[in-house]
């Protein structure tokens, strides 16, 4: 808890962001995305990748597979099936 303490109850008020964590590091959930997105692993996400991956999200939320997102679908759409 030591290192983590830093900035997350004494001295807020900074303004700007509520994660309390370093700017330059993206959000722990941005980096899982992009690891999930990384289908060859090398640590890059090409625009295919970025793609497909977004193809997949697409389709997992397409519930009845007519090609289009419907506001129900998309409110439903939380968790993708595997
Ligand atoms: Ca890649």
């Amino acid at each position: 808890m030591g290192m983590m303490g830093r900035g997350m109850k004494g001295q807020g008020m900074k303004g700007d962001g509520a994660t309390g964590g370093d700017a330059m590091a993206p959000p722990v959930a941005f980096r899982m995305i992009f690891a999930l997105m990384d289908a060859d692993g090398d640590g890059t996400v090409s625009l295919s990748e970025f793609q497909v991956a977004h193809e997949r999200i697409f389709r997992a939320m397409d519930r009845d597979k007519d090609g289009k997102l419907t506001p129900d679908e998309r409110n439903k759409s939380a968790v993708p099936q595997q």
